[in-house]
């Protein structure tokens, strides 16, 4: 059959890639163009250093991976963008008015105050359908506004939709993204109420836009970086929140399966046709985000690989030689840990010394910490894997979705120890893969847009279950403490 090529570009808060894609009706391949790091970096700001993206760097990183598809496939028929949700730049007169905060950043506290001052959080859940996350759009807006960094801006692009505007000069606001903002209503528009009440400029707020829409061409002025054929290829917003690309790309049977996107965040849920809104559910602090097509991710946030890889660089900022390869080999020799810590708590959230703070964990409980970094890697692990069960059991009951299997895709479908872990405390076989889930969600999206695909998500995770290679993990029951 016909195929094209596409490419996505993907920034997660660890690490960035631009994948180069062939799509057909029977294809799905991808090849790495560009891997780099995404470094937050703290600079001063009068009081305190504050934790920032170098959004720069980011989109220069990007220019670089689409220059070199560019060198090797002129036809390139389109480019899709996603990335970690909730962070947004604000801008005037279409300039970048500062470096926009990272959601690690402490400054959230403060913001949350305010916005629960003039709207109770059981409100906010209606109308937005969100858990509780402190650095929720509304909350870092509300700061914003608070200290007038707002009143200098005449709009707001979340992260994605940044990238966009710098590629093509337009801008807008894609909805799976623009749902993580809480300033959404059930229907998929500016929550003008929630909007006015909150103090905050709706005019700053641009069109929205599905996951499929063009939004675009490449700039002019970037021909000489990115030296594609004739017009070049279409920019297409996708499922612009990584989160949302990752569940498109899930092989999964949506009616009988609950899907962990495990990268920095373990994301845990089931994707429903509507929001579930109860109590329990608020309670339990799940959400409901927008998917693709008009799906509801309705999934709650576990900590993640976060945990490990902001653990090893205490160790290598201390001198020791570890990576997380030979960490995890030595971790599984160990003995199962008899005790796991909550990988909720929230002093887990910020950047730091990691391992101190599982210690402390541990320590104010009169218990002890592992000692080594293959011991701690150990227990982070099974205590990822426990939170991931649990969560998956509370999705299934707050929904009634009858969970067969549990589906892992993004980094931690590589991780062979969490897996098991994982299949062996929720007692469920677990399905591993792809590992690049966000990438292919964003390639499947536009290349449907683009003519080279059609059906619906169904038709589109079929498409990966024929093309990726899917790894087992059957349960071996243990008993789970507490
Ligand atoms: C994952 C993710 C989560 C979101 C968190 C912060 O990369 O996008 O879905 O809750 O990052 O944006």
């Amino acid at each position: 059959g016909t195929t094209g090529t596409v490419a996505a570009v993907d920034l997660g808060a660890t690490s960035g890639r631009v994948m180069h894609a062939r799509v057909g009706a029977d294809t799905l391949e991808l090849t790495e163009a560009a891997r780099f790091l995404n470094t937050p970096v703290r600079v001063w700001e009068g009081e305190r250093a504050a934790l920032h993206w170098d959004v720069m760097g980011l989109f220069s990183s990007v220019l670089e991976g689409l220059g070199t598809v560019a060198r090797s496939d002129a036809a390139l028929a389109s480019i899709g963008v996603d990335a970690w949700a909730v962070d947004y730049g604000l801008l005037r007169g279409g300039r970048l008015l500062g470096e926009p905060y990272h959601y690690r950043d402490e400054r959230t506290a403060r913001g949350v105050d305010l916005v629960h001052a003039a709207v109770p959080p059981a409100e906010l859940y209606r109308e937005g359908g969100l858990q509780f996350l402190p650095f929720n759009s509304l909350y870092q807006l509300a700061l914003d506004a608070a200290d007038g960094a707002l009143a200098a801006a005449d709009r707001f692009l979340l992260i994605p939709d940044l990238i966009a505007y710098w590629l093509t000069g337009s801008q807008h606001a894609e909805r799976t993204n623009a749902s993580t903002t809480g300033l959404l209503t059930a229907d998929g528009a500016w929550n003008n109420a929630l909007i006015e009440r909150l103090g905050l400029p709706r005019t700053a707020f641009p069109e929205l836009v599905d996951a499929g829409t063009p939004v675009g061409r490449l700039l002019p002025s970037l021909g000489h970086d990115l030296p594609f054929a004739g017009a070049g290829p279409t920019v297409t917003a996708v499922g612009s929140h990584d989160t949302a690309s990752a569940v498109v790309a899930v092989p999964m049977d949506a009616s009988r399966a609950a899907y962990i996107s495990c990268g920095t965040w373990g994301l845990v849920g089931v994707e429903l046709e509507q929001r579930v809104l109860s109590e329990e559910g608020r309670a339990a602090n799940f959400t409901n985000e927008g998917g693709v097509d008009g799906r509801i991710r309705y999934l709650h946030n576990v900590m993640g690989l976060w945990l490990l890889s902001e653990s090893i660089r205490e160790w290598q900022r201390r001198g020791l030689h570890v990576d997380l390869p030979g960490l995890l080999a030595e971790a599984a020799e160990l003995p199962r840990p008899a005790e796991v810590f909550d990988a909720e708590d929230p002093r887990f959230l910020a950047p730091g010394d990691m391992p101190a703070r599982i210690t402390g964990w541990f320590e104010e409980r009169g218990l002890r910490a592992p000692a080594s970094p293959a011991g701690m890697v150990r227990v982070i692990v099974e205590s990822l894997a426990a939170a991931f069960a649990a969560t998956v059991q509370q999705a299934a009951a707050l929904t009634g979705v009858p969970v067969e299997a549990i589906h892992i895709v993004g980094g931690g479908a590589r991780n062979a120890l969490l897996c098991q872990a994982t299949a062996d405390r929720a007692g469920l076989p677990v399905l591993a893969g792809p590992v690049e889930a966000t990438a292919i969600g964003n390639v499947l999206v536009q290349a449907r847009a683009a003519g080279l695909l059609s059906g619906d998500l169904e038709t589109l995770r079929a498409l990966v279950a024929r093309t990726t290679p899917i790894v087992r993990y059957t349960p071996d029951r243990i008993l789970v403490h507490g």
